[in-house]
């Protein structure tokens, strides 16, 4: 680690470093720097996924411009763009991510100490702030120009890209474990008519492409635990073009489940309405001026389009072999695909329901 951390411009004399958060696709570390006045300083650090992202120098372009478009408008507002934003650290050549002679890139952030990235929330004030920063990025995001950001993951959104991929994971059988997967498979074939709902949308242009997060976990948003208000917006990996729909329905993908997205008992996983109704108004009370007619009828789909895409993908790896989430045991993205599928079920139950709570917003 050493070795990696003298190429920054991490200020003071490295004491400790330790593996840090649950993210499933960059490695990372937290430095810790001891300073001259008896002081501490800790840095994030993080081995970019190669396998995952291909074009790194995009990819970190893109994330320049938007945290130094971030730091600016912070400052107009009047707030703390190192505590409100990811800030970059430069290496000691100013480049804004590390190469090692063995291909391997890192990058640094200040670590934004007044914030945690939760895995789950019960208290309901946590995940309305959530909503609350993930509609406001998203206007930030308006200000920039699709057309000048590069792409980090061709179709990340396309879900029939992806379903194009899960049956070719099931033609190629690569770690021989088809046979245990057949109910999963028949559930994501079944609902194909779901895959090209949206992208029919846009690409026939009758919904408008934004600029989007496209990860907007409740993990990739830090929350202040005494404030209760959210702190950062971070994981700026897949900024492109997409359609608001997925940056809502990810949120709830994630947050609006009463359980972990790897909880093996699924009696205790459930899609909780409440939780939908209090992201919803966070959200798109944020973005409700801007939205066109398309986008506020597809809004409550877009949790189960989210849901039944990331579920497909988890199959995808499984049956691939587990190459591209980091998993922590073998059957961790079985276990992640069939949470995905129950909240699913739930939700299609629900969705008038769904519907109508993102309706009384835009009424309201
Ligand atoms: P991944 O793409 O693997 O999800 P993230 O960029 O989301 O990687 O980082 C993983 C975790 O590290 C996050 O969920 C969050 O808990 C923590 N984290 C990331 N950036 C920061 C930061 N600048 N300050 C504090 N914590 C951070
Ligand atoms: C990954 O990087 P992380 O853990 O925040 C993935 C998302 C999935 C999510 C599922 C670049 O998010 O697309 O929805 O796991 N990120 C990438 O938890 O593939
Ligand atoms: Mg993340």
């Amino acid at each position: 680690m050493i070795n990696i951390t003298k190429n920054f411009k991490f200020e003071g004399t490295l004491i400790n470093t330790f593996r840090y958060g649950q993210g499933h696709i960059n490695e990372t570390h937290v430095v810790v720097y001891k300073l001259d006045n008896f002081k501490y300083r800790r840095y994030l650090l993080q081995k970019i996924n190669s396998n995952v992202f291909k074009d790194v120098e995009g990819l970190m372009k893109n994330i320049k411009r938007v945290t130094e478009f971030a730091h600016q408008s912070i400052i107009n507002e009047g707030g703390n763009p190192f505590t409100e934003s990811l800030t970059l650290i430069p290496t000691i050549d100013n480049k804004d991510y590390y190469v090692t002679s063995n291909n391997e890139y890192w990058r640094a952030y200040i670590f934004v100490e007044e914030g945690l990235g939760y895995e789950m929330v019960n208290d309901n004030e946590l995940f309305y702030q959530s909503g609350i920063a993930f509609g406001k990025f998203q206007k930030l995001l308006s200000n920039f120009d699709a057309n000048t950001l590069s792409e980090p993951i061709k179709d990340f959104h396309h879900t029939k890209v992806r379903l194009d991929h899960l049956k070719e994971a099931i033609k190629n059988n690569i770690a021989k474990r088809l046979d245990f997967v057949k109910d999963e498979i028949e559930f994501y074939l079944n609902r194909y008519e779901y895959a090209s709902k949206i992208t029919t949308l846009l690409e026939s242009g009758k919904m408008p492409y934004r600029v989007t997060h496209n990860d907007t976990k409740l993990n990739n948003v830090l929350i202040n635990p005494i404030t209760k208000k959210a702190q950062c917006v971070i994981d700026l990996d897949t900024i492109m073009k997409g359609s608001i729909i997925y940056d809502f329905g990810d949120s709830i993908r994630f947050g609006a489940n009463d359980n972990l997205e790897d909880e093996k008992d699924l009696t205790k996983v459930n899609f909780n309405i409440e939780k939908y109704k209090t992201f919803s108004l966070g959200f798109i009370n944020e973005v409700k001026s801007v939205l066109h007619p398309l986008e506020i009828e597809n809004m409550a789909f877009g949790a189960i389009l989210m849901t039944y895409e990331c579920g497909m993908r988890f199959l995808t790896d499984y049956l691939n072999g587990d190459t591209y989430f980091r998993t922590k045991y073998p059957d961790q993205n079985l276990d992640r695909t069939r949470t995905q599928m129950k909240l699913v079920v739930d939700m299609e139950k629900a969705l008038p329901q769904m519907n109508e709570i993102i309706t009384n917003i835009i009424n309201k």
